[in-house]
């Protein structure tokens, strides 16, 4: 296989000469960005490393305490924050950092031309039972003058700001999936190099699929609607694959098609997973990709986020799946993209 990208790179290039080469779609292409996904590309190497290691050192498990969301941090949540927060900060691109792990913003460089929102190790619980795990992140132009303190505008943009967003699964192999905004590029982590190189050339969401991924455990905290929507899923053959891990299903159903679903339930009436660095994130990709993305009633990526941590349902996916999921749950029948 040796599609080229639509720059005519070849399967194989490195995620370092491939983002040289895209500099030139960049709007701002003084090279900031580029560093920005380059430090973004080492942040992740260094993770790969402790993630795969996690079962031999004492760094799996939990860590002893919580994070905003009230959720038990593991160990290795607290190094990849660590981890992302320190290469982010030696590049100098990042004037601010809103991640999962803490509730205050992480200044960083006041004179960084950006804000990057991130989850720096998403479905962390599975890290002891080898499930895969991923980091989510999102990259924003401040809006707020350099060298000022950074403002609230700044860090909450809509996520059709977003200059870049991207993904990093560390699963069977270790791959990192981003969009500039000029559709979606996948590389996988060659160990033996230490590189990632171009693996997966303009990903494209299948407009169909057989897939859906929802917890149905929550069955009794689901609205009527997502019910009926669920057994027609099943009355029209799909099959159901939820590995619990946000990524990880993503990925598979934007290499195969499918749907997840977050909802809104009963007990978390705005879904579980967070706008800023989750939804969002993925949203812009899945689009990029020719997928789609709401929140049940509308594209996420509309949304105008009010506080740093705030939750979303999300329907993601092929386009004619979250269409149908649509048919069923949103209030007004509205084009979702
Ligand atoms: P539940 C992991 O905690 C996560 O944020 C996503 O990665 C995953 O899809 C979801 O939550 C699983 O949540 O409630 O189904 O266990």
């Amino acid at each position: 296989m040796n599609n080229p990208s639509n720059l005519g790179l070849p399967i194989g290039t490195t995620l370092d000469r491939f983002i040289k080469k895209k500099q030139d779609e960049f709007e701002y292409a003084t090279g900031e960005l580029s560093q920005l996904l380059r430090d973004i590309g080492l942040a992740g190497k260094i993770i790969n490393r402790e993630v795969n290691k996690s079962g031999l050192l004492d760094i799996g498990g939990a860590y002893g305490s919580k994070n905003v969301q009230g959720e038990d941090q593991q160990k290795l949540d607290v190094i990849a924050n660590i981890r992302f927060t320190r290469a982010l900060h030696n590049g100098g691109q990042v004037c601010a950092i809103v991640s999962e792990e803490d509730e205050e913003v992480i200044k960083l460089n006041t004179n960084g031309k950006y804000v990057v929102c991130m989850d720096p190790l998403d479905g962390s619980s599975n890290i002891d039972v080898n499930v895969s795990i991923g980091t989510i992140f999102s990259v924003y132009r401040r809006l707020s003058p350099l060298g000022a303190e950074v403002t609230q505008e700044d860090l909450l943009q809509p996520g059709t700001e977003q200059v870049a967003a991207g993904y990093i699964l560390y699963g069977s192999s270790t791959m990192l999936v981003y969009t500039t905004g000029h559709g979606v590029n996948g590389f996988t982590l060659e160990p033996s190099l230490g590189e990632f190189v171009l693996s997966h050339a303009n990903m494209t969401y299948p407009t169909d699929g057989k897939i859906y991924s929802i917890n149905e455990g929550s069955w009794n905290e689901f609205d009527q609607e997502l019910r009926d929507y669920i057994t027609w899923c099943k009355d029209n053959n799909l099959t159901a694959r939820y590995i619990g891990s946000l990524v990880a299903d993503f990925h598979r159903n934007m290499l195969k098609g499918g749907i997840y679903i977050y909802p809104s339930t009963t007990k978390v009436p705005e879904g579980k997973l967070r706008l800023l660095y989750e939804c969002n994130s993925l949203a812009f990709i899945a689009e990029q990709a020719g997928g789609v993305a709401t929140d049940g009633q509308q594209r996420v990526l509309e949304i105008q986020p009010k506080a740093f941590h705030q939750r979303s349902p999300l329907y993601i996916g092929s386009k004619n799946m979250v269409k149908k999921a649509s048919e069923f749950v949103a209030k007004e029948s509205k084009e979702m993209s």
